[in-house]
């Protein structure tokens, strides 16, 4: 009973933050996106790529989480994008009040977009409102292709579904990943899941999800 309550207690301050935060967006048109997925899938390597390839186009800004290290947020900088790197010290997922702390120290007027990428985990951050407009799941093809029937509340909550790495899909590597499995399964349990098939690497299907996040972009 008494862990129901602290239980309780947390995602009502947590909830508190993540209201604030979304006010805050809105009030000054920024789209902002929480990535998702477990460690490794790519994310770091996507968010580059699509600073680059959005040069020009769209302003990005990045709030990286990680339990120690500030490797990605250095990652994101030789991009030249701003980044703001949070320590977790363990904990398994972002909070909102660490990233109301993180969006005041961005340059928040000069961007379009702001990406926050998660701790690497497919379970715990999922049920972490951070105030983001969307979450973002990201699986890569060397996971496996059970991973929405196995994880499905990361599927069922997310806006838009990165099937990363699919250059290992032709590379020669014996890798077991049925794309239409994952697709109908993601599907069933979220009818309207936008899905990209990319490869942050080759930069095969990068133009259709950057178009998707102009398109976002624009529209908030
Ligand atoms: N073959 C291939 N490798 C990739 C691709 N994207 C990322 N990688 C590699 O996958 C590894 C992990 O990539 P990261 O971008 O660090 O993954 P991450 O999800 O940010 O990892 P964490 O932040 O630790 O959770 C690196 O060695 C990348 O070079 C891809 O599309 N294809
Ligand atoms: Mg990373």
């Amino acid at each position: 009973m008494e862990k129901v309550r602290v239980g309780k207690k947390i995602l009502d301050e947590n909830d508190r933050y993540a209201l604030e935060n979304i006010l805050l967006l809105s009030r000054k048109n920024k789209l902002c996106l929480n990535m998702i997925s477990s460690p490794g899938s790519g994310k770091t390597t996507i968010l580059a790529r699509t600073i680059s390839e959005l040069a020009g186009k769209i302003k990005i800004g990045v709030i990286e989480g990680d339990i120690q290290t500030d490797l990605d947020a250095e990652r994101i900088r030789a991009t030249k994008a701003p980044a703001i790197q949070i320590n977790t010290n363990g904990a398994c997922h972002l909070s909102a009040v660490q990233i109301s702390d993180a969006l005041s120290k961005l340059p928040i007027e000069d961007l379009d977009l702001i990406f926050i990428e998660n701790v690497g985990n497919l379970v715990c951050p999922t049920d972490f409102n951070l105030g983001e407009n969307a979450k973002v799941v990201v699986l890569s093809v060397a996971e496996g292709d059970d991973k929405p029937a196995k994880y499905p509340a990361i599927f069922a909550k997310s806006k838009v579904l990165l099937i990363n790495k699919v250059d290992l899909l032709t590379s020669g590597a014996s890798i077991d990943f049925d794309l239409d499995k994952v697709k109908a399964d993601a599907r069933r349990l979220n009818k309207t899941i936008e899905i990209f098939p990319i490869s942050a690497k080759t930069g095969e299907g990068m133009t259709d999800w950057c178009n998707w996040l102009i398109d976002a972009a624009t529209r908030v």
